[in-house]
């Protein structure tokens, strides 16, 4: 079934069967204090905006059938995945691997690690467990949604310039019409999530689309 959800820098034409909902690294790591996000010196409170509005199209998504996979970013608890000039980056108060209130930072397994409860996946609902920023990068994202026929994403998550806009990218080049849902996203830095909106849509659409909540609600509705 063809939808049309109101967008810019147009509106856009998906078929809804061929539709899944991506919601990326929605994890207490980056959402809640003493996690990953806290110890690189951020206010994890600039990212709650976007949690009702993923709660409303999460329910949508669910309610129409449509697939939806969520995203980690984090490693194996002996590290071997995490690279070494990653681990060693700048000055947080703790390093991915060391204990926190929520157990290890970035790590499998931990609390911290996991997702937030108000979107926490319900049976049948991938996840993908990712190293990296891009959700494609060492993850079997592309089987997932070739094996489902998936053509289309509406992209969600944290945080808007960091693994939404890189997830984007690599989607955008492997053929996938993106359609990122602006108030579902967030970040640390407003400005930076207000560009890294401006850089997806630009151009004629160079990376896809972006919409918001209620246009994707009242499209699948
Ligand atoms: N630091 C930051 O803005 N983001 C990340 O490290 N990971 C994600 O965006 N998920």
């Amino acid at each position: 079934m063809m939808i049309t959800i109101t967008a810019e820098p147009q509106s856009v034409q998906i078929d809804l069967a061929r539709t899944a909902l991506l919601i990326i690294d929605m994890q207490r790591d980056f959402l809640e204090p003493g996690g990953f996000g806290e110890t690189l010196g951020n206010d994890v409170s600039l990212l709650e905006a976007a949690v009702d509005p993923c709660k409303a199209v999460l329910a949508a998504a669910r309610d129409t059938g449509m697939l939806v996979i969520h995203t980690r970013e984090g490693h194996r608890p002996d590290l071997s995945d995490a690279p070494p000039a990653k681990i060693e980056r700048g000055a947080p108060s703790k390093r991915i691997g060391d204990l926190g209130p929520m157990g290890r930072i970035l790590i499998r397994g931990e609390p911290g690690h996991d997702i937030i409860d108000a979107l926490y996946p319900i049976e049948g609902e991938p996840v993908i467990d990712k190293p990296g920023k891009g959700a494609f990068y060492q993850t079997d994202l592309q089987l997932v949604l070739q094996n489902n026929g998936i053509e289309n994403l509406l992209v969600c998550g944290v945080t808007t310039e960091v693994c939404v806009n890189t997830t984007v990218r690599e989607a955008n080049d492997r053929g996938y019409r993106c359609v990122v849902l602006g108030d579902c996203c967030a970040s640390y830095f407003p400005e930076f999530h207000a560009m890294g909106l401006k850089m997806i849509k630009a151009q004629g659409g160079i990376f896809g689309w972006v919409s918001d909540s209620r246009a994707m609600v009242a499209a699948v509705g």
